[in-house]
Order: structure tokens, then sequence, then C-alpha cells
């Protein structure tokens, strides 16, 4: 497969900073070696340009936290996305959350003619939170809370045009490793209809049922981007991240889950997020984060 890297290196709408050095430690952990061993033909496009969040005024232009410099990284983010040759598979490094209103506008809106909208496009983020407040709903007024929010066309009405009149369809979305949900955040899900799976789900169910049932679920998908945030697993596998929480998904239930996305060869897209090295272990959570990666494109075992 055509791999093609492309780092954001944001930490402009998490609470704590460091997840923009996350691209970096990732490919510190050889992430494009790791790929070209499983065959795959690797290029990275580098980075798109960030602000700096020394040299901004914090609320510049609206009430919201670095609001502008966050939809200028997203809009460029999308553009180098939608740009990319059809078939090519993007592996985007993170930085916060909020990159992913970029790079799942982007993936959708690639091959389209201009105006078009974009393909429909299935989601599954992996992740502890459900990250689906709106601006009016966080208590953190952090926007690496709100991405999902926003791709559904929800929120501020800027960080929601970002796919250009496309908008994810909630019944398209599919949620998993969820343990911290805000009370009106879950309303918001109720009432959108997303399909998410708690912690209690994966320990009731197992990983193997849940991905069965997420790929029969956006069966009806032209394409699929798996939002991977490294505090879904369990803080003990990956310490490197800003907002723990107890209880993630071990590493055993994180490859399961990447192998099973991989022998459907449903997945057209990755995102890797959330890696501060500033909170880490001597690079470990890029480390697994790698690995993770590795399982989906392709590793095996045997
Ligand atoms: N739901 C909380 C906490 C949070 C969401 N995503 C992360 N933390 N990483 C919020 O701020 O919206
Ligand atoms: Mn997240
Ligand atoms: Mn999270």
């Amino acid at each position: 497969m055509n791999v093609t890297i492309l780092g954001i290196p944001m930490d402009l709408g998490a609470g704590r900073r460091g997840v923009d050095m996350g691209a970096s430690a990732l490919r510190n952990a050889h992430l494009a070696q790791t790929l070209r061993d499983l065959g795959h033909h690797v290029t990275d496009l580098g980075d798109v340009p960030v602000a700096l969040p020394e040299t901004l005024d914090k609320h510049a232009a609206s009430g919201l936290v670095f609001l502008d410099p966050i939809l200028d990284a997203c809009r460029a983010t999308a553009e180098r996305l939608a740009a990319l040759p059809q078939g090519s598979f993007p592996v985007t490094l993170g930085g916060d959350h909020s990159v992913s209103m970029g790079t799942v506008s982007g993936n959708a809106r690639r091959g389209q003619p201009a105006g078009g909208g974009g393909a429909r496009t299935g989601l599954l983020w992996v992740d502890a939170h459900s990250d689906y407040n709106t601006p009016q709903s966080s208590p953190s007024g952090n926007i690496h809370g709100m991405p999902v929010a926003h791709l559904t066309g929800l929120g501020d009405p800027g960080l929601a045009a970002l796919g250009g009149g496309w908008t994810l369809r909630p019944e398209d979305i599919v949620m998993v490793g969820i343990r911290s949900v805000d009370a009106s955040e879950r309303g918001l899900l109720r009432e959108a209809g997303i399909k998410a799976y708690t912690m209690k789900d994966v320990d009731q169910l197992g990983i193997t049922r849940i991905t069965e049932e997420a790929l029969e679920r956006l069966s009806g998908v032209e394409r699929l981007h798996v939002s991977f945030d490294a505090d879904a697993l369990d803080p003990s596998v990956c310490p490197g991240v800003g907002t723990p929480v107890p209880g993630g998904l071990t590493y055993r239930e994180g490859h399961l889950l990447m192998e099973l996305l991989s022998e459907s060869g449903r997945v057209t897209s990755l995102d890797i997020v959330e890696v501060n090295p500033v909170l880490d272990t001597r690079n470990q959570t890029a480390e697994v984060m790698v690995s993770m990666a590795a399982s989906l494109l392709g590793q095996r075992i045997l």
C-alpha cells in the first residue's frame, strides 16, 4: 500500500501542553521504517504548519480558546489530505484530538469534485472519551473534547464547516473504549444516536464481538477512518497522555482490535493522536502506538 504520513504538531485544543511533540515522538519510534518493513511504500509529507501558543492571544476573535489557529491548522490538514492520490492510505499524527476535524473531513473529500461534498465515511473512534461536547456543553472549553460533535455539524459554525458542506452521519460513527463522558455530552450522544462501546461493553462482550458488530454497522460506508486516541489504552500501557482515565483497553485488546480491522481490509485511513512526550516514560506511548499502527497495517505473528 502507499502510506502517507502527515504530522499536525498542535496542542492548542488540549488543556495541557506537550501533545504538539507527539508527531515527532512517533517518528522517533520508527513509524515509517516499521511500516516499510511490512512491505508498504511510505512517504512522509512532514508537518502541517501550526501556530505556537506563545505567539497567540488565547481568545483572539471569539470566546473559544485558540479557535482561529485551530481552524487554520484543520483547514490546512484537510486540504493536504483531500489532494492526495486516490488509494493512498494516510496516517495522520497529532497533536491533540481536534486535528481529527481536519483529518476526517480531508479524507472524506479526497477524489471528490470541487464543491461535491465528501464520500460516505465511517468513523471508528477509539478513545477513553467520546469527544462529543459542543462549545455550549463543554465543561473545560478545550476543543479536543469536541471534534466528533463538529464533524456531525453541531457546535461552532466555522469548525462544523471544515467538511465544506459534508458532515459525518451519526449512524456512521462507532466509539470503542469509552469510560469518560460529561453529563451534558451524554445527552447529546443519545440524541444523535451514536453507537458507543464502553469499557463495560468491552468486558462483557469482548473486542472480537465488538469489532464484528462495528464492521457490520458500518457496512454501508465507502471509506472507514480509524481515529486512535492513545488514552483509549490503559494508562499503564500509554502513560504519556494529558487526560489519563483508569480502566482502559489492555495492550492485547488494542492489538486485537487493530488485527481484526486489518483482516477486514476495510480501513482506509488512520489518526494517532494525544501522545504527550512530556508526560511519557522513555517514549513508551509512542512506541506502543507505532505497534498499534503496525497491527492495523498488516503485521502478523505467523
Ligand atoms: N470531556 C472532557 C475531557 C476530555 C475530552 N477529551 C479529552 N479530555 N482528552 C472535555 O474537556 O471535554
Ligand atoms: Mn480524544
Ligand atoms: Mn481521549
